[in-house]
């Protein structure tokens, strides 16, 4: 007889569906969108859909069992080997790597593969404990817009929480693609509200098309574009004068720049008319309003200065601290008390953790004399990561033990020394929780992992146990460990009711963020200007710049999400494959006719790190100079075993030592 269990999906997207997973004598049928979850009603995501009902659920492309390289990197031939071999080869390495060159010389990389709660933070134990150097995870997506946010509000994990667009009039979306990135977000929460929608993007993506009002700047000259609308606002009479004398700080020292910021000059630097950007900055400052600023924001030169410049715009007109106001880049833990630091075991650091940008990666790994071993898990740096091909070389170093530990064998893997198999979420019992949505989430085990995959916690407690580490945290039990954080949310129930529930809102009316006018800044307020980010070497106030365009007959590459892609993962599955077709880079048609492409030709696209050939698609989603190739295509199934990332020169943004991808700069031509 057919049953019916509830999970939710843990990958790293805004979402955060509810799942109903199908199961007949003991084995999954089907895995479906949760009828009863107020994100996914009844419907999963088109790619999470096929992967999950695909490849993830292919014991044939799934690592069953520990694998060991059988000879040199340049070969792609492993051999399975047992659990206590695996381990006992790996906790040899790591012994080996610390007495010649001490723990920093282990490196490890991990990121959001899945972002349930056991699985991302217990590991970290493990790391913390041995004092291996931490790739930091946010430097290769959003560390640049924590850091600005971060000087500005004190805080960048505070979002709005969504339920409040109730009370907007108005929603501006600025640097995010939710048609892509957050599916239901796009086709729901946006697409019902009666609130004016606006859209900041050089892309005019789905989302973008259908709101009432799209800004489409030149990429990287947001920073000028707000400071336009600032204007606007300010020669309008439109500045909540009491907000600002009550909750900011310098708010007179940007008021020249504001003064300076004329909408010819701002349609000059940004490529916005004048006449929309009055409009969507009557309209956003009239509110209530809210601000939705996207990931694809920052991954700019200037992204860290584009962060903080938008970031004065609720504050200048009151929207915030007030229902239906806010902004939103992510929401963390916070107010549903989710002790993520237990789970890590802070404690466990017995010096402070080194830490590199994933923009180092891959000269660290490239030296010998500092990188001695590298652990890759929950991650696919050979496809995520920038410079992907000085980084290849890196990973092929023959004395770089490498440790992949994955539900697949990825591009990463191909150069590991061991592999292990990993579960996957449908494998083990886990605490999901959303960074839109301020829910909280059982992730159910509805199946045995295929062969002798193990859930990443359990992965970690044997590599300790290898180690011959003492302290008890590292081996405290999956139950114990979710029982005791939903104890101390004050939630009142522990993991087997969570299970039952599948999802749920700990917050029946909206959280509404600074009603109390309290701000987590050195002041207290709003910090329009920032004593802290000028002693960290930036301007004392965001400044009204915008990058200039790519001269010399080069493009600006945006490589955002695809619709079919979650990251680099899926990138692997049949059907997701075929839905993709082969990579392709937007154009618009009349950079196109200057460079005699004709739609579906190939092209060569080349940057200052690499060259990739990509099939054209004329199309007027991007204006003249920006180029855009989605991300996360696994390399070895493409041509050349490259993806977009070969083109990526890993270069800095201004903050956070992250990545400016979005930057990227290339030339094209005819293959
Ligand atoms: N060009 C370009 N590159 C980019 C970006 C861009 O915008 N443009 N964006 C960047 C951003 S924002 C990010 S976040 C990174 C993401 O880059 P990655 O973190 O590399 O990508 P993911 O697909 O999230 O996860 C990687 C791996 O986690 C594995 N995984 C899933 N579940 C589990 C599990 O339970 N255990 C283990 N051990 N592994 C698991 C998956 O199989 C997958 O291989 O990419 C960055 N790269
Ligand atoms: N389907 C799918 N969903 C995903 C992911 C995925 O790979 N696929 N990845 C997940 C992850 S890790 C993340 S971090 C989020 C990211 O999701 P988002 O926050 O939506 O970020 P991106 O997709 O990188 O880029 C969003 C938009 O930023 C725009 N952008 C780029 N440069 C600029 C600029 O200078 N100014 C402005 N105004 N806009 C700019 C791009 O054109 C793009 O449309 O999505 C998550 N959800
Ligand atoms: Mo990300």
């Amino acid at each position: 007889m057919a049953e019916q269990i509830r999970t939710s999906c843990p990958r790293d997207c805004y979402d955060g569906c509810g799942i109903l997973v199908e199961r007949a004598a003991g084995r999954i049928t089907r895995v479906l969108g949760d009828p009863d979850h107020p994100v996914s009603r009844g419907k999963l995501c088109q790619k999470c859909a096929l992967a999950y009902n695909g490849v993830w659920r292919d014991p044939e492309a799934r690592l069953q069992r520990p694998l060991r390289r059988r000879d040199s990197k340049a070969s792609n031939g492993f051999e399975p080997i047992s659990w206590d071999d695996a381990l006992a080869e790996i906790a040899a390495q790591l012994g080996r790597a610390i007495e010649s060159h001490g723990p920093e010389s282990i490196f490890h990389a991990h990121y959001t593969g899945t972002c349930s709660l056991l699985a991302s933070e217990f590991p970290l134990r493990f790391f913390h404990r041995l004092g291996a150097t931490d790739v930091e995870p946010d430097t290769i997506c959003n560390n640049a817009g924590h850091e600005a946010l971060g000087y500005v509000l004190g805080t960048s994990v505070d979002g709005f929480d969504p339920k409040t667009i109730a009370d907007s009039r108005c929603v501006m979306v600025w640097g995010a693609n939710p048609s892509a990135s957050a599916p239901h977000a796009h086709s729901q929460w946006l697409r019902e509200t009666s609130a004016l929608v606006i859209v900041v993007d050089p892309v005019r993506h789905a989302t973008a098309e259908w709101a009432d009002i799209h800004l489409q700047p030149f990429p990287g000259t947001d920073a000028a574009l707000a400071f336009g609308m600032m204007h606007v606002i300010r020669r309008e009479g439109l500045i909540d004068e009491g907000f600002v004398s009550a909750h900011t700080v310098g708010w007179e020292e940007i008021e020249p720049l504001i003064e300076a910021s004329t909408p010819h000059r701002t349609q000059e630097l940004t490529g916005v008319p004048v006449a929309a950007m009055e409009k969507a900055a009557r309209h956003y400052a009239t509110g209530p309003s809210l601000l939705w600023l996207g990931q694809g924001l920052q991954r700019q030169p200037r992204g860290g200065n584009v962060m903080r410049a938008c970031a004065v715009l609720p504050a200048i007109t009151g929207n915030l601290g007030k229902p239906g106001t806010g902004v939103c880049y992510l929401n963390g833990d916070g107010p549903r008390q989710i002790d993520s630091d237990y789970v890590s075991a802070v404690h466990l650091k017995r010096a402070p953790t080194p830490t590199i940008s994933h923009m180092d990666l891959a000269d660290a790994l490239a030296d010998p004399e500092r990188a001695r071993a590298f652990f890759c898990w929950n991650m696919n740096v050979a496809a995520s990561a920038p410079r992907q091909r000085e980084l290849r070389s890196a990973l092929s170093r023959e004395d770089l033990f490498t440790v992949v530990v994955d539900l697949f064998q990825t591009d990463t893997a191909d150069f590991a020394n061991i592999v292990l198999p990993a579960a996957s979420f449908l494998e083990f019992d886990d605490i999901m929780t959303p960074y839109f949505y301020l829910y909280v989430s059982a992730q159910v085990k509805v199946d045995e992992p295929p062969g002798e995959a193990l859930p990443n916690p359990e992965i970690f407690r044997r590599l300790s146990r290898a180690m011959g580490y003492p302290e008890p945290e590292l081996y405290e039990d999956d139950r114990a460990i979710l029982d005791v954080v939903l104890d101390r949310t004050g939630l009142g129930f522990g993991f087997d009711e969570l299970a039952e529930r599948g999802t749920i809102d700990p917050f029946p009316d909206p959280v509404i963020r600074f009603a109390d006018g309290q701000f987590p800044t050195p002041s207290g307020r709003i910090e329009i200007a920032s004593a802290r980010a000028e002693a960290d070497g930036h301007p004392r106030v965001p400044q009204p710049d915008a990058d200039a365009r790519p001269g010399d007959g080069q493009f600006r590459l945006l490589s955002p999400a695809s619709e079919w892609l979650m990251n680099d993962s899926y990138g692997n599955d049949a059907n997701v494959r075929s839905k993709l077709g082969p990579a392709c880079i937007y154009l618009n048609p009349e950079d196109a006719k200057a460079l005699a492409l004709e739609d579906g030709e190939a092209a060569v696209v080349s940057s200052q790190t690499g060259e990739i050939e990509l099939r054209v698609r004329c199309s007027d989603i991007v204006a003249r100079g920006v180029a855009l190739a989605h991300k996360g295509r696994w390399p070895k199934g493409e041509p050349g075993a490259s993806n977009v990332n070969v083109l990526n020169p890993g270069e800095r943004s201004d903050m956070g030592e992250s990545s400016s991808v979005h930057g990227t700069l290339v030339r094209i031509a005819a293959a």
